[in-house]
């Protein structure tokens, strides 16, 4: 599939987009571009880690009070110092800093990125895919450096979205809002060829992703809905489990083969009163990327994630995600309704 369709390079479909704009000044196109060299050289490391030493912990803790893996730092960096001076970013806020991310003075644009450098970091260790989750608006009014206020703006404003997924290859999927694109990245040439043009991810599937371990906590709806899909037949027979416990890999997977993916509220814990998964760089652009692809995302109360108005750059998120007719279904158990 890759060789077959060498031809179109990420840049050139990012270009591509642009047109689509006429108004278009080229400045996310700009954006894009850097991220994607960004997502080149994360890659690099990622498949060096264990050569080069930098798996393992980095012995700091993050502000979700989690140990920051040292290729999480590395991800880290390399985003920051890539977007503050880029020229089109005027604010950043990332899942490895508490509070915004400036960028350098004079350098400040009209766009706004909210990122996870290292999706699924816990993972890092043992070979399993991670990946890089990025959100982008444009800033509200202003010039000079943005404030938190232009990041916590709604899914639904975002102009692009997408993750790279660092696996068995190095896969970049985003959208600009006119559909899904899937790029993957030929090491042997160091260039993001169209892999997987106009995805769309199928109506109904087979497949459940959630951490089952914390069942006893959820609420009566999940965990009928999930009885159900383990019982259900449907004419096509029960659902399977699959959850890598990479929130990147289990979306990449359900986007591409049909799934729907849970991390719903937990009764027990304050913690996860709202889920695990944050809203900013995790939950909307994901949700922003599967309803371009027809399928949909909302909370465990039935909210539309891109309906959400942000209050805080971590702001958790109950989660779910996936096949429209799976989550669809989901919905009815949260309404009562089954
Ligand atoms: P990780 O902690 O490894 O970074 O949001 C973080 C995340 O992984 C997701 O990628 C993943 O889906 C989820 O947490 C896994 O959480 P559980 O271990 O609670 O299932």
């Amino acid at each position: 599939m890759l060789v077959k369709r060498k031809g179109i390079t990420v840049s050139r479909q990012i270009m591509d987009d642009q047109m689509l704009h006429p108004g278009a000044t080229g400045e996310l196109t700009g954006l894009l571009n850097d991220l994607v060299v960004a997502g080149k050289i994360i890659s690099a490391e990622v498949n060096m880690a264990g050569l080069a030493d930098i798996l393992g912990q980095s012995g700091r803790t993050n502000v979700q009070g989690e140990n920051v893996q040292k290729l999480d730092e590395f991800a880290n960096q390399t985003i920051k110092r890539r977007m503050e001076q880029c020229g089109h970013v005027c604010v950043m806020t990332s899942e490895e800093d508490d509070d915004i991310i400036p960028v350098l003075n004079g350098y400040e644009g009209n766009y706004t990125i909210a990122f996870d450098p290292m999706d699924g970091s816990t993972n890092i260790d043992v070979n399993v895919s991670v990946g890089t989750i990025f959100s982008i608006h444009r800033r509200l009014d202003g010039t000079g450096q943005g404030s938190a206020t232009d990041l916590l703006q709604r899914g639904s404003e975002q102009v692009a979205a997408g993750y790279i997924i660092y696996g068995s290859s190095t896969v970049m999927v985003y959208t600009t809002g006119s559909g899904v694109y899937g790029f993957t990245l030929d090491p042997s040439v160091g260039e993001f060829f169209l892999s997987h043009p106009n995805i769309t991810i199928p109506e109904h599937s087979l497949y459940y992703s959630v951490n089952e371990a914390y069942a006893n906590h959820w609420f009566d709806s999940t965990r009928r809905y999930v009885e159900y899909l383990k019982q259900a037949d449907g004419g096509n027979g029960p659902y399977s489990l699959r959850y890598i416990g990479s929130l990147v890999s289990d979306f990449h997977r359900n986007l591409i083969k049909g799934g729907v993916f849970l991390y719903p509220r937990d009764k027990k814990s304050g913690e996860k009163s709202e889920g695990k998964l944050r809203l900013l760089y995790e939950a909307a652009p994901l949700a922003m990327v599967v309803e371009q692809a027809g399928g949909r995302a909302i909370t465990d109360d039935g909210r539309r994630i891109l309906d959400i108005e942000p209050t805080s750059l971590h702001q958790r998120v109950p989660l779910i995600i996936g096949s429209k007719k799976d989550v669809d279904l989901a919905e009815k158990f949260l309404n009562g309704e089954m």
